[in-house]
């Protein structure tokens, strides 16, 4: 056992002190006629949770996360799955999420690294079997090797392009032997520093021809599952081609990727482009491509990708509305969050996803109040009513063009003003919801 010291965590309710307990998080508490846990299939991420040990760009690691074993081996590659796995385990945490690399070193081969990816994936099979635990996403790692500095797909070397091809055939491979539910694309540093040396219509006709061969290669190979665009619109690049939902969603729509694809949204990347969560969700909603989201959130006094444990219950309420409108996520809610550099303890560990699942339980149970109150969704259909009737819905159904609207217009002299927003009484119904 590597957490000796951390029990099962169980759901104790809102007023346990336990520091160890879910206080809202009851995996089987009916919330709208389902499960809490099948509404909120939570994820871990790899990266952060069994790599990410605190060092930033003033200091060293501050948190042990050898497991035991000597770190860059295949031993310590072992003890993070078996890690991984006590850890989802105690936690009640049903899917991780992946980078080719986050699972083994890379070696200077790629032969090499991939044998070694070959001996994980049955090693982390095994576990699967045994726990029930399951894949919920896999990614190749197309941004941290130095070869990858200017892009993946948008390298201007074909070398690195055909590289990442590999990576990625590698990644799919495994993402299928674990019967993953999606196969992600974060863009990394498909992006630019400065367009005085980029050709950006270039770059992003190769991104999307790179994206087609894997969209091609895992149908051939039985991935039924959906390809993900992640957005983020800055860092590492000064500039990301996925800056946001809408923009990633129109271009896969101009390369006729939309079918294969659909998004993964991230609280941070929106928040970092300027739009809430919120608003990132409800594009890709409406375009029938929300698929899975990164829960996290950013701090609004920093300009970068803090990756923090979700607090804030407002936002996890606002996203839950968003995903349960949609009639929920064909993937989950992936941790992509890692504890605060002084946090560094394995019971920071737990407390970390502790904070997560009980920060979502409570959006998942404050979003199906509002629901269910239906105050604020009948504010919205009664707002727009004017389209139900008369000219309103002539417009609607294309019965009219400019001409018949200026003959309208002259009949009627000055509209009325529109009826009031009523943000104020909107935002008191969702505070005496959350509190009363
Ligand atoms: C980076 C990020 C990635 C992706 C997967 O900001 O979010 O970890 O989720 O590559
Ligand atoms: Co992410």
């Amino acid at each position: 056992m590597i957490f000796e010291n951390i029990p099962e965590i169980k759901y104790e309710g809102a007023q346990s002190k336990n520091p160890l307990a879910f206080k809202f998080y009851d995996a089987d508490k009916m919330v709208l006629g389902k499960p809490m846990k099948e509404h909120l299939p939570f994820a871990m991420a790899w990266w952060h949770n069994l790599g990410a040990a605190g060092t930033d760009m003033f200091g060293r690691d501050t948190a042990d996360k050898s497991f035991g074993a000597v770190k860059g081996t295949m031993e310590h590659a072992k003890a993070k799955v078996d890690a991984g796995f006590e850890f989802m385990q105690k936690l009640g945490i049903r899917y991780f999420c992946f980078h080719d690399v986050d699972l083994v070193p890379e070696a200077d081969d790629i032969k090499e690294t991939n044998r070694r990816l070959d001996e994980i994936s049955d090693y982390i099979l095994v576990k699967m079997k045994k726990t029930g635990i399951k894949c919920l996403w896999g990614t190749a790692n197309l941004f941290s090797n130095p070869r990858y500095m200017n892009g993946a797909g948008s390298s201007n070397s074909a070398d690195v392009f055909a590289f990442a091809a590999a990576q990625i055939k590698k990644a799919i491979d495994l993402t299928v032997k674990f019967g993953g539910k999606g196969y992600v694309f974060w863009g990394g540093r498909e992006g630019y520093e400065t367009l005085l040396n980029t050709d950006m219509k270039f770059e992003q006709e190769n991104i999307a021809r790179l994206m087609h061969m894997a969209v091609d290669y895992g149908r051939r190979i039985g991935f039924k599952g959906d390809f993900y665009i992640e957005p983020k619109p800055k860092e590492p690049m000064k500039h990301q081609y996925d800056y946001d939902a809408a923009t990633a969603i129109g271009f896969l729509k101009n390369y006729g990727l939309d079918k294969d694809f659909k998004l993964n949204i991230e609280a941070n990347h929106a928040t970092l482009a300027g739009h809430t969560f919120e608003h990132d969700l409800r594009v890709s909603a409406m375009n029938g491509m929300l698929g899975s989201i990164d829960a996290n959130q950013g701090d609004p006094h920093l300009g970068w990708d803090t990756d923090e444990f979700p607090f804030d219950v407002y936002s996890a309420t606002f996203c839950m509305l968003e995903v349960l409108r949609a009639g929920g996520l064909t993937g989950g809610f992936n941790f992509d969050a890692k504890s605060r550099r002084p946090s560094y303890t394995q019971e920071d560990m737990f407390e970390s996803f502790i904070l997560g699942m009980d920060t979502f339980a409570l959006g998942l149970m404050k979003a199906a109040a509002i629901i269910e109150d239906g105050r604020i969704d009948g504010f919205v259909k009664e707002k727009y009513s004017g389209y139900k009737k008369g000219i309103g819905r002539k417009i609607v159904k294309g019965q009219v063009g400019l001409e018949d609207l200026a003959e309208y217009a002259d009949k009627l002299g000055a509209p009325e003003l529109p009826g009031s927003g009523k943000q104020e009484a909107l935002e008191e119904i969702v505070n005496q919801i959350m509190f009363g």
